[in-house]
């Protein structure tokens, strides 16, 4: 099980690909969130960087460390993204979502030159799918899109149950743009780009949580501590 320490070893490591001037995209998760408070700690030292963050977690927490925020309408393009995951394979595909905030990441990680996935061991699969697949899905038609994205999955050749992804609370969660997500145990995952086509093509499916040729490098860690795997 990772702990803390090695969560922060990874997020620390990841601030070297940090330049003045740069335009940031803030991850999402429990790593990222080390990512954030070590970036306001260079902040605080006279580092000049704007974040876009992908998550309203995400904004309250560098509003809240004094780093100075913008949004994708502010800057279309930015230099560097710095994320989470919770997988990563050899080619660097990764599943995404444990957090709930895979839409946005997504999104502004499209909008990055480069992606830094910051992600310690313990994520590192040799085949994608013993995560649950978060698959972001719009409430409208629930059951019909669900029985879509299990069919999909067997289509794919990656059979496993769905489920509704619930709150603390127990209720159904909701996230940063009002949707639900359905979490798929589709273990394992032989071909995660003909699952992924197949995904996008049911109407009711937002997005899903396979980041396929985005993340630029992983930051991981091992016996000899940090060490980058590029694509
Ligand atoms: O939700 C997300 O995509 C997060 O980045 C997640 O994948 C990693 O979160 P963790 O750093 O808390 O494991």
């Amino acid at each position: 099980q990772p702990d803390e320490s090695s969560k922060r070893r990874v997020a620390a490591r990841a601030l070297a690909f940090v330049e003045d001037g740069m335009r940031l995209g803030l991850g999402t998760g429990s790593t990222a969130q080390h990512f954030v408070e070590l970036l306001a700690e260079r902040v605080r030292g006279g580092l000049d960087v704007v974040g876009v963050p992908t998550s309203e977690r995400t904004r309250l927490q560098a509003e809240s460390l004094g780093i100075r925020l913008a949004t994708l309408d502010d800057l279309p393009e930015l230099d560097l993204t710095v994320d989470g995951a919770d997988e990563f394979d050899p080619e660097l595909r990764l599943i995404k979502g444990g957090g709930g905030a895979l839409l946005r990441e997504k999104i502004v990680a499209s909008a990055s030159a480069r992606m830094i996935v910051i992600a310690d061991s313990s994520k590192r699969v040799a085949r994608l799918g013993g995560f649950p697949l978060p698959v972001e899905v719009n409430a409208f038609g629930l059951a019909s899109t669900r029985r879509k994205v299990e069919r999909a999955g067997e289509a794919a050749g990656a059979r496993g149950s769905v489920s509704l992804r619930h709150g603390p609370d127990g209720s159904p969660y909701l996230t940063d743009g009002g949707h639900l997500i359905l979490d798929c145990r589709f273990d394992p995952i032989p071909d995660p780009e003909a699952l992924a086509e197949r995904l996008v093509a049911i109407p009711g499916v937002v997005e899903h949580g396979l980041f396929i040729g985005l993340a630029s490098a992983v930051v991981t860690d091992g016996d000899a501590g940090t060490l980058v795997v590029e694509r």
